[in-house]
């Protein structure tokens, strides 16, 4: 029924709606619907995607010495990104199925500017070329080869960035050349990080060297702002991880987003979004796909497909792990 129908047959014209407390916020436009009850704020506070204790543990140094959020994303996931033992993002990343190590990245901050990088080759942190995207041209994303001259014109270092383990284990691959997902296994372990500083300001990032043994110039949803991480400073942020190709077909971290903004919980839209992609997949079983929220009060919310996903938090509670619900249940 249209809303003008179903004020005319209850009776209630724009003076009865506002006297019934209930409804008379239901007469805003959405985006001016307070939450229902207001409770104290959560600041400073970071969460990423796994359990990335030595990430969040940076973003909260940065942080609690009143540092800003958009720092804390960046410097956050780029411990990651220096790691090689972490095999999904930055140097010692798995390669495409040619062996070449590609990286996404995207950043957002409090002002809804953004930046992003795809296919980027030989440079570890993905995450610093996107901020310098967002701050220095007047553009959002850039690609490949540009991208990656771009970085050297930023003073950025070229390295190699398959590791002998990485390329190692791609010759083994290679032998079979099989290429599928593999649930919570090794291809999964992209950081995407939200942080909320002092001020209450929101910033987040994400960055990836996306699924292993991909199809050479795959881009997934990481870098793509919107699907793999969306911040909107009035109501919070999101961002994921997994199978990036359904995460971008539901633009997943804008939905769950917009459906904060109309009064979900993080927990209840993130549930929201997996359910999505799930109703629309009969081959759900065969990925995974795992979301990740904050709100403009520091609650958090995530939910993955299946069991096996989880986030890190620091506030000023300190450092937790937090395992994610599933759609599929243990
Ligand atoms: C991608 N979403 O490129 C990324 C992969 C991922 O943990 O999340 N890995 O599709």
């Amino acid at each position: 029924m249209q809303r003008r129908n179903f004020l005319k047959k209850t009776g209630l014209g724009a003076t009865g709606l506002a006297s019934i407390p209930f409804l008379s916020s239901w007469s805003k436009p959405i985006g001016e619907i307070q939450p229902k009850t207001i409770k104290k704020a959560v600041r400073p506070i970071v969460v990423c995607t796994w359990n990335f204790h030595n990430a969040t543990s940076k973003a909260w140094e940065i942080l609690n010495s009143g540092g800003n959020a958009l720092d804390a994303v960046e410097q956050g996931v780029m411990i990651e990104e220096a790691d090689v033992t972490n095999q999904t993002v930055g140097k010692g990343g798995r390669p495409d199925r040619d062996g070449n190590v590609t990286l996404d990245a995207c950043i957002m901050n409090k002002d809804g500017n953004c930046g992003s990088v795809v296919y980027l080759q030989n440079i570890t942190h993905a995450i610093s070329v996107a901020r310098k995207v967002m701050e220095d041209t007047p553009h959002v994303m850039l690609a490949g080869k540009g991208a990656e001259q771009f970085a050297y014109e930023k003073g950025f270092e070229k390295e190699n960035l398959l590791t002998e383990q990485s390329k190692k284990e791609w010759l083994e691959w290679k032998k079979e050349s099989k290429y599928e997902t593999i649930i919570n296994i090794e291809n999964h372990d992209t950081i995407g990080m939200l942080a909320i500083d002092a001020n209450g300001d929101i910033s987040g990032s994400c960055t990836t060297s996306g699924m292993a043994y991909k199809v050479g110039g795959r881009v997934g949803d990481s870098p793509l702002v919107g699907a793999g991480l969306f911040i909107d400073n009035e109501v919070g942020g999101a961002t994921a991880t997994g199978v990036g190709e359904e995460v971008v077909k539901t633009v997943g971290s804008f939905l769950i987003v917009e459906l904060m903004r109309q009064g979900k919980s993080p927990q209840e839209a993130c549930e929201e979004a997996v359910n999505r992609i799930v109703s629309k997949n009969k081959n759900y079983n065969d990925f995974q796909v795992g979301f990740l929220a904050i709100n403009k009060n520091g609650e958090t919310g995530a939910y993955c497909i299946h069991p096996g996903f989880s986030y890190s938090k620091y506030d000023g509670a300190g450092q937790s792990d937090n395992p994610s619900g599933s759609f599929v249940k243990k």
